[in-house]
């Protein structure tokens, strides 16, 4: 039976006590509202972990705008089934009263391209929210390995460095973007699209295939690469495209010419409702690879 924690000092006293066993703890921390790509999350630490705990916390830290943080479903009865179905052993899911108190001064915060570009352009304060938050689940489930989804790739490599900076005892595993048959990335918000938009999405994965494609073809100007996803989705009226870039997978700076392992990342707006996506290239000696 899995079991479910509102209590900070709960969850921590059973996965000390897992630890002392000798088990093993695996950390996915969601903002519930769980989906098949949370799902691909719970199943990968379940293979790896003895004890896998979903976190379901909606971080107000990392909302702009107040409508965005009301409006974000809540569905933890169906969470935890979802959870447990999948291999999950543990849901903590606190209160923001017991995340935060009366209100945290203290945050954590990661400088450089890293923050500042895309998303962190976006979405001012976003990735300051997501650092604090991560570093208390981090804080509260102790020495664990914690996975995350490359479908939020800033996110994941933002994760991995405040990790490596801060010496967290915690080992950040990226796993891949489950997408629908016809591509489009597994998101909450999907559910938000109408019928028109929703048959217009997936072009914001085939213009990332457009831009890999264009890598593999041997473009080392990035400009080249941007133009090509820029034109894929020029064609579709119902989107309007927030950016599209390519960086260094590691450091979000881009390389020119471009070379060594590159995300090609794209964010767009379909009438009400922002969505992203990113694919992997890799350009190593004169070779061109397709990622994820
Ligand atoms: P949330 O949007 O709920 O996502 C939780 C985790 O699920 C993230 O690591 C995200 O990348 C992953 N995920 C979402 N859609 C996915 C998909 N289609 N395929 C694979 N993985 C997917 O990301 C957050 O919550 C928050 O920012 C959080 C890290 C929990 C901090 O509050």
């Amino acid at each position: 039976m899995i079991e479910v924690f509102e209590a900070i000092a709960d969850v921590r006293a059973h996965l000390d006590r897992a630890r002392r066993d000798g088990r093993t703890v695996g950390l996915v921390p969601t903002m519930g509202a769980l989906h098949e790509g949370h799902a691909s999350l719970v199943r990968r630490a379940a293979e790896a972990c003895d004890v896998v705990c979903v976190t379901v916390f909606v971080n107000p830290l990392q909302f702009g705008e107040p409508e965005d943080l009301d409006s974000y479903p809540r569905t933890l009865a169906t969470d935890i089934l979802l959870a447990d179905e999948n291999g999950a052993t543990v849901v903590f899911a606190p209160t923001v009263q017991e995340m935060y108190g009366d209100g945290t001064v203290t945050t954590v915060s990661v400088a450089g391209p890293l923050t500042e570009v895309l998303e962190g352009a976006s979405r001012p304060g976003h990735f300051d929210g997501v650092a604090t938050v991560v570093t208390k689940l981090f804080a509260i489930a102790g020495p664990c390995r914690a996975y995350f989804g490359e479908k939020d790739y800033q996110q994941l490599a933002i994760v991995r460095r405040m990790a490596a900076d801060l010496s967290l005892p915690v080992e950040v595993i990226g796993c891949p973007t489950v997408r629908d048959d016809d591509g489009l990335a597994l998101s909450s918000r999907n559910v938000r699209l109408s019928p028109e938009e929703r048959r217009a999405a997936p072009v914001l994965h085939r213009a990332l295939g457009a831009g890999a494609d264009c890598v593999r073809s041997g473009a080392t100007d990035p400009g080249v690469v941007v133009d090509a996803m820029t034109a894929a989705v020029a064609g579709e009226p119902l989107i309007a495209l927030d950016y599209a870039a390519v960086v260094d997978a590691s450091t979000f700076a881009t390389p020119a010419p471009l070379h060594g392992d590159l995300r090609l990342l794209v964010a767009a707006r379909l009438g009400k409702t922002r969505l992203i996506d990113n694919l992997g290239v890799t350009v190593s000696d004169g070779t061109h690879r397709r990622g994820k």
